[in-house]
């Protein structure tokens, strides 16, 4: 098609041409030049003004927004805000940008904001353009102003303030106010606040608005191309309206949005400005299901826009919105008088409302006082110092909490005590749940230990070297046993953790003279050695600390070294997977998609319940009819790792593999959403596996069919032989086993941050049993700890290049959290050569 079009069009211009210059035989030469140079030049001016409009219309925005996708870019300055107008009427008509109305005293306030700004030299010479972009009932206008400043004046850019602009605004306002002149729009109260220029958009351009009535049944909508992913470079908004009197809800069941918010985000606002001052929120990442994005706003408006870049399209979100009663939103706080209760922020576990302030007092019987506990308390705000809380807070006999705590326990002086809560009008969270109690001021902790906070903790938790009442309160004043060191600062600690390279004193003491003399090494364990021990390729210190990191040696292989597939050494510690390529073919950094968490969140005996995600590798391992009896950990689609103890047992069914079913994605054995069913093909337990020893406690399970890794099934990563984990390092045992010795099983997933302790430790604390296929992690003070059902499951250590490596396998310890009877694990380096070549990867 093209070329016959040009053919034709060709043909014609040459005939026309040559019909002109036949007719005009006698015309010289010179003079067929200047016309033939006459239309090439109108023909590049022609051009020129083309390329110029091209450039102007369709680069010179993408060029602007390739600068302005830094928030508050540098070139375009853009404030938001909304302004109050006097005297004039409300119409549904102003809520349509395309109507008369609307374009009528949108036409006079951008006219006005023009004229306001030309009142200032530095506005004036920057001012680009205003829009009104929306107006609500009161009646308010929402708009934007934009400035352009030019690279050569960025100096400047510092006196570009909020404050200048309101302050002129304002004045051009009050003067306008005084004029009384009939033709005017009179503003009584002006915001105006930095803005993301991607933000500002056209009020009358469609691409990607929404405009949405809330009721009172639930609607949904979701971002474009959801959920197979957003287009890059999205600018949508969408403006959601509710009756007056309401306020308007949006839950999020579904958000990926990708993870970097300077990249792409969405931003929410109580207004329908995207002015910071008014946001509620701004969000990226992921979210698992069992902890949604809820927001309300305090009024019957709300403004949400997804901004993207043009890397990495997520699936987007979905989202439901409906109407709610103000009253409902605004009421919170009253009089509680029960002996004890629950208490929460208002909407709670959404996100509280703006502008929302409750007082709840709390009346106990005379004589009594009154005791507050936080479950659960979240108030964190960008730009707020929480020693201080100016912006969100809730205060109690005089201090004010904000930020996030994972736990805040507080006692009144009297039988009174009252809680207020304060939330200003920008950004929210989830607030908090609290538990309130009555306590007796002679006896405040029957049968316990009573803290000086006035909380109560378990009696063997006083003076046993752990600082459980978090004021230290139960560690002072202690008198040390035998078996414990006095620390500088008064506290006990068990004489085992002295020189251990952890400051368990707090004050350093136990750590103080373990220094070795001038010449010497000071191996992982304490054992001082002879300096010349380090990097002379023997393995002198018992953990190999000597040999670890010989990066004077270049290519030099000792047993501490990482091995390249090429067979080039690397003397690094821990070089595999640490995103930093070490080997000259890369294969320190191959199989690396491992040990991530995709949902980031924002019994195991002492531990805690796991969120959804959180421990993708984890694995449930149910015996015939038996449910849950041991864990695993997920290396690859095909292949789990676990306990040989699980398998080998006295009962032959135990190693029959079809006798097994694994269970991969799961939080709650009672729940089956997303979780991936898998019987087991085959089970390799370790050929040296000892039933009386429990040395190599190690099994590798094939699965009947691969595994589809989604964001709550992922691989653990696998350290190399030579990766070191050292004493000291907090790690995390998950499982679903007993709660506590001789207790019953946990329902839901069970998380426990334990220290790994050091081999000669160890070793005395198993009384001889360790072997080198082993390791052990806890505390000596117990009250942590992996338990029965918790055997197989996974220890893994989270590794500053921001991976999660496997360092053990639950394998076997003298009861469950037993003071000075840590859990003992399979130690994964010394049996990893064993895994891959059982499994190849
Ligand atoms: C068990 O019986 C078991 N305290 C696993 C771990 C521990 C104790 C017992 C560690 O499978």
């Amino acid at each position: 098609m093209s070329s016959s079009r040009y053919d034709y069009d060709g043909r014609n211009g040459r005939h026309e041409r040559i019909d002109f210059l036949t007719s005009k035989e006698k015309t010289s030469s010179k003079r067929k030049l200047g016309i033939v140079i006459g239309v090439l030049v109108a023909l590049l001016v022609l051009a020129a003004i083309a390329a110029f409009l091209i450039w102007f219309f369709v680069f010179k925005d993408a060029d602007s927004h390739a600068t302005l996708s830094k928030k508050h870019g540098p070139s375009a300055q853009v404030f938001s805000g909304h302004m109050k107008l006097v005297d004039v009427p409300y119409s549904e008509k102003l809520e349509n940008t395309d109507s008369q109305e609307f374009q009528q005293l949108a036409g006079k306030l951008e006219a006005l904001l023009k004229e306001n700004y030309q009142e200032d030299p530095l506005l004036k010479k920057y001012y680009s353009k205003s829009a009104i972009t929306a107006f609500s009932e009161g009646v308010i206008a929402y708009y934007w102003s934009k400035f352009e400043v030019p690279v050569e004046d960025l100096e400047v850019v510092a006196e570009f303030s909020e404050e200048l602009v309101l302050e002129t605004l304002e004045n051009g306002i009050s003067a306008e106010r005084s004029m009384r002149s009939e033709n005017s729009v009179k503003i009584s109260e002006i915001t105006a606040s930095f803005t993301d220029p991607r933000m500002a958009r056209n009020p009358r351009a469609k691409e990607c608005f929404h405009r949405l009535e809330a009721g009172t049944v639930a609607k949904r909508f979701s971002s474009p191309g959801y959920p197979t992913g957003y287009p890059a470079k999205s600018r949508c908004q969408w403006q959601i309206r509710a009756s007056e009197g309401d306020a308007i809800f949006v839950t999020f069941p579904f958000f990926h949005i990708e993870d970097d918010c300077s990249d792409d985000f969405v931003s929410i606002y109580d207004s329908l400005s995207p002015d910071d001052s008014q946001a509620i929120t701004e969000k990226c990442g992921q979210r698992p299901p069992s902890n949604p994005l809820e927001v309300t706003s305090s009024g019957n408006i709300m403004l949400i826009n997804l901004i993207t870049d043009s890397e990495v399209q997520r699936p987007g979100f979905d989202a439901e919105y409906k109407s709610i009663p103000k009253s409902k939103v605004k009421t919170c706080g009253g009089d509680l008088s029960e002996k004890e209760g629950v208490f929460t922020s208002p909407l709670h576990p959404s996100f509280y409302p703006p502008a929302v302030d409750c007082k709840w007092t709390i009346k106990v019987p005379a004589g009594k006082k009154v005791r507050v506990k936080f479950t659960m308390f979240r108030m964190k705000e960008p730009g707020v110092d929480i020693r201080v809380c100016h912006k969100d807070y809730v205060e109690v006999m005089g201090t004010k909490y904000c930020g996030e705590m994972s736990s805040l326990d507080l006692t009144s002086g009297s039988n009174v005590l009252e809680v207020s809560f304060h939330s200003d009008e920008s950004f929210t969270d989830k607030g908090f749940s609290a538990i309130y109690s009555a306590f007796d001021p002679a006896n405040p902790c029957p049968n316990k230990f009573a803290c000086a906070s006035g909380i109560c903790i378990k009696k063997e938790l006083q003076c046993d070297g752990w600082n459980d009442c978090g004021d230290m309160s139960d560690e002072v004043k202690c008198r040390c046993e035998s078996d414990q060191y006095a620390c500088a600062n008064g506290l006990c600690k068990p004489k085992l953790w002295v020189c251990d390279r952890v400051n368990d004193c707090g004050d350093g003491s136990d750590e103080k003279s373990c220094s070795c003399g001038e010449n010497e090494w000071r191996c992982g364990d304490g054992v001082c050695m002879p300096q010349d021990v380090v990097c002379d390729k023997k393995m002198d210190c018992e953990d190999g600390s000597d040999e670890a990191s010989c990066k004077a040696s270049p290519g030099i292989c000792s047993a501490y070294s990482f091995k390249c597939t090429n067979e080039e050494c690397v003397n690094k510690v821990n070089a595999e997977c640490d995103r930093v390529k070490d080997c000259s073919d890369n294969s320190d950094e191959d199989h690396c998609a491992c040990g991530t968490r995709p949902y980031k969140l924002n019994r195991i005996v002492g531990g805690q319940n796991a969120e959804m995600g959180e421990w993708p590798w984890q694995v449930s391992l149910h015996f015939l009819t038996y449910g849950h009896t041991c864990g695993a950990s997920i290396i690859s689609e095909k292949w789990l790792l676990s306990a040989a103890h699980c398998f080998v047992t006295n009962s032959p069914e135990n190693h029959v593999a079809s006798n097994w079913q694994s269970y991969s994605g799961m939080q709650d054995q009672y729940k089956q959403d997303g979780v991936q069913r898998r019987p087991l093909r085959k089970i390799i337990s370790h050929p040296d596996y000892n039933q009386m020893t429990f040395d190599y406690d190690v099994a590798l399970l094939e699965l009947s069919e691969p595994l589809k890794f989604t964001n709550t099934i992922q691989p653990i990563c696998l350290p190399a032989s030579t990766h070191v984990f050292p004493a000291g390092t907090s790690c995390w045992v998950t499982g679903w086993g007993l709660l506590r010795e001789g207790g019953s099983k946990a329902q839901l997933l069970q998380k426990a941050s334990v220290k790994i302790i050091n081999d000669t430790v160890c070793n005395i604390v198993t009384e001889g049993q360790l072997t080198s296929r082993m390791l052990c992690s806890g505390f000596l003070a117990g009250g942590v700890d992996a338990c029965q059902g918790d055997s197989g499951g996974p220890l893994v250590c989270f590794e500053e290049s921001g991976k999660w490596f496997q360092a053990g396998i639950v394998s076997w310890g003298e009861g469950c959290a037993r003071r000075n009877k840590p859990g003992v694990y399979s130690r994964v380096t010394k049996l990893i050569d064993w895994i891959k070549k059982e499994t190849g990867i």
